[in-house]
């Protein structure tokens, strides 16, 4: 309850951020966008990460108003760094459950993307199967009508969650998100890598990317490689950055 407060506060202050960790195209070698992680900067207890509170935030409900902030500030940091001179960096938003079955996605994303001038075409949305799943006639009008302004669509932790084949290909998503569980152990664990190599697979008979989250090593990079992983985002190239620190790593171009 204290700590319902405290975020209803912070949702008010300024204390929410986002971090920005970068994606690599794999064919290319080529910076490929970023993925934006909500930061806490809680008075008196440092950076908060949001495995602490993001399940807070669904409980309560109140991810549905932090998520619509979270694809404004998103949108925000694309035109400045759009005017500053940076990139164009595409920025993926998480958007939660409840923030898609409760909130009104479409309108907030319309309304970031003109409040801040910033194309379509550089927001780009990771959803999860839960979400996806929960009313799949509402996912497929609201995903169509996205998609008609130019969004991307990911389905984040793939491979986790129902996974309906059936549904995926009625879906007008673009992306599929391999989860950090069958990345681990891939170059050890051969059901994993199994696993790893049917999405990847199936994704591109589907006419899908495909990108891997959590690649910390060279080895699991160069697995990921070989069996036509289009992108790769996780700790071996970058952490999650400030904004100032991307940034600077886009400009630097490495
Ligand atoms: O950044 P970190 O590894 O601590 O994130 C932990 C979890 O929190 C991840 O599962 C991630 O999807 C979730 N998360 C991070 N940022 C956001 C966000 O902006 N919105 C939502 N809904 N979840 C987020
Ligand atoms: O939204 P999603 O559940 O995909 O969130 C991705 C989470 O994974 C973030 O919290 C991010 O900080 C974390 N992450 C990103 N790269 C790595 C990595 O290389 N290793 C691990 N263990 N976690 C990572
Ligand atoms: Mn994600
Ligand atoms: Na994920």
């Amino acid at each position: 309850l204290d700590m319902e407060l405290a975020l209803r506060r912070a949702l008010d202050g300024d204390e929410l951020l986002l971090h920005y960790q970068p994606k690599v195209n794999l064919h290319t070698g080529a910076f490929a966008g970023v993925e934006a992680l909500l930061r806490w900067q809680r008075p008196g207890f440092g950076m908060v990460y949001p495995a602490e509170f993001v399940p807070v935030l669904e409980d309560t409900g109140l991810i549905v108003r932090v998520g619509a902030w979270i694809i404004d500030a998103a949108c925000r940091q694309i035109g400045e760094w759009l005017r500053g001179g940076v990139g164009p960096v595409r920025v993926a938003v998480n958007v939660a459950s409840r923030q898609f079955v409760e909130g009104d996605l479409e309108q907030e994303v319309r309304s970031a993307l003109a409040r801040h001038q910033v194309p379509a075409e550089l927001l780009e949305l990771e959803l999860t199967e839960t979400a996806l799943m929960s009313n799949a006639e509402r996912t497929i009008t609201v995903l169509t009508n996205l998609k008609q302004i130019g969004i991307k669509v990911a389905i984040d932790d793939f491979g986790t969650g129902y996974s309906s084949l059936a549904y995926l290909q009625r879906f007008p998503i673009d992306k599929l998100k391999i989860d950090i569980a069958f990345v681990r152990d891939i170059t050890t664990n051969p059901n994993d890598a199994a696993i790893a190599q049917a999405i990847i697979s199936m994704a591109h008979s589907l006419k899908l990317r495909v990108i891997a989250e959590g690649v910390e090593t060279r080895p699991q990079l160069e697995y990921l490689r070989r069996s036509r992983c289009d992108e790769i985002q996780g700790y071996f190239f970058s952490r999650p950055l400030p904004p100032d620190e991307l940034g600077a790593l886009v400009t630097s171009g490495r």
